[in-house]
């Protein structure tokens, strides 16, 4: 589980659901059995917790850090009462759980709901300051022993699928729809009568394809859903950068994001490849980019700008790992490929708290397809109220 105060006003959970049994007895994924109902009782609380010789308060589920496990066998319903007893606002979202058609319950606010408010009436904590910068990121709420270490051997790159008849790795071999975004950080003019503490003076911002991403104050999918998309969002979000420079080479000496609420449309089953592609700008880093909704297909990587004469060819499109969160390489590419089969609003953000809060956050909107399960359902009555 992680957890984060980024989405200001309300913090953004991340939950990982232990699947029960799914390692000891394969032979769960292919048994359909019919699955039962399981219950559980969320009441989020404010607690100190001591890690890195600093003691603090954070957001635990049920008073505990790491949170309660959450177990369920593969087919099980989960029902998960969540009751705020923080000042902010919060939502939750799990990571690993596809959400077919189920995207009402994937948790980002503003995106899929609005957050759930906090039960508590006197919101005196009120700080009003900037993003908490997280000091540390955790394996099980405890911090790694090199911490600060930035490994140059990715061992997790040399995974591969096992793309078998039993599990296979359903790569899309062609695609009908190619994407080029970079991923990086930039600047917003400082407003008047304020003092920024960017970079000359400014206001840090973080982009996608240079767009900023404003976050609306009613959820995308509602409005989405009920054709009320004036004045909430546009679907002009570009499908390559506006203004081609070198990504990762010498940065320009314009920093400036433009901000807007942009997503993109796709039919449904649109099979499409993304290359995301981090900048230099003010910094190559390394980006954590998470799809919600999907899982998708890491079919290439590599360093400096990609190249889309020369890389394409060297793809895997026989084994790739299937992910739904990759890290794109601080001053290189990665590129996915998926197919468009859960209709919906989707958020792709980076996973570091500060960027998804600067705006390194966009969505997608994959339309409804033909048949009757290819539909998004209509909202379910306790949705929460903006
Ligand atoms: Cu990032």
């Amino acid at each position: 589980m992680c957890t984060s105060s980024v989405l200001s006003p309300s913090i953004f959970m991340a939950f990982f659901v232990a699947v029960g049994c799914f390692m000891a007895y394969p032979e769960v994924v292919t048994a359909k059995q019919a699955g039962i109902t399981r219950h559980y009782t969320f009441n989020t609380k404010l607690k100190n917790i001591t890690r890195l010789c600093q003691t603090k308060s954070i957001v635990t589920v049920n008073g505990k850090f790491p949170g309660p496990r959450v177990v369920a066998r593969e087919g099980d319903g989960l029902v998960v009462k969540v009751v705020n007893h923080v000042p902010n606002n919060i939502s939750i979202h799990w990571h690993g759980i596809r959400q077919l058609r189920s995207g009402w319950a994937d948790g980002p606010s503003y995106i899929t709901q609005c957050p759930i408010q906090t039960a508590i009436i006197n919101q005196s904590l009120q700080t009003g300051g900037g993003p908490n910068v997280s000091d540390a990121y955790t394996f099980n709420g405890l911090p790694g022993p090199l911490y600060n270490c930035s490994a140059k051997a990715n061992f997790a790159s040399k995974f591969r699928s096992l793309a078998t008849t039993m599990f296979p790795a359903n790569v899309p071999q062609t695609v009908d729809k190619k994407f080029y975004f970079t991923v990086g950080l930039g600047t917003n003019p400082c407003p008047k009568n304020q003092t920024c503490q960017g970079p000359n003076g400014t206001k840090f911002a973080a982009s996608m394809n240079n767009i900023s991403f404003a976050l609306p104050t009613t959820a995308l999918l509602q409005s989405y859903f009920f054709s009320q998309s004036n004045g909430v969002y546009t679907t002009d979000f570009p499908a390559f950068p506006l203004h081609q420079v070198n990504y990762t080479g010498t940065p320009p000496n314009n920093t400036l994001v433009s901000n807007g609420t942009k997503l993109v449309v796709i039919p449904f089953n649109t099979r499409v490849e993304v290359v995301l592609q981090d900048t230099s700008i003010l910094g190559a880093e390394s980006h954590p980019l998470h799809f919600h909704g999907y899982n998708f297909y890491v079919v290439g990587q590599g360093f400096g700008n990609f190249d889309p004469e020369n890389d394409p060819p060297k793809f895997n499109l026989v084994d790739p790992v299937e992910r739904n969160t990759i890290g794109v390489p601080s001053g290189g590419w990665v590129a996915i490929r998926f197919q468009a089969d859960n209709p919906g609003v989707w958020l792709m953000h980076c996973h570091f708290d500060v960027h998804l809060s600067w705006g390194l956050r966009m969505a997608w909107i994959v339309l409804d397809g033909k048949l009757p399960n290819q539909k998004l359902p209509p909202p379910p009555s306790d949705l929460p109220k903006c």
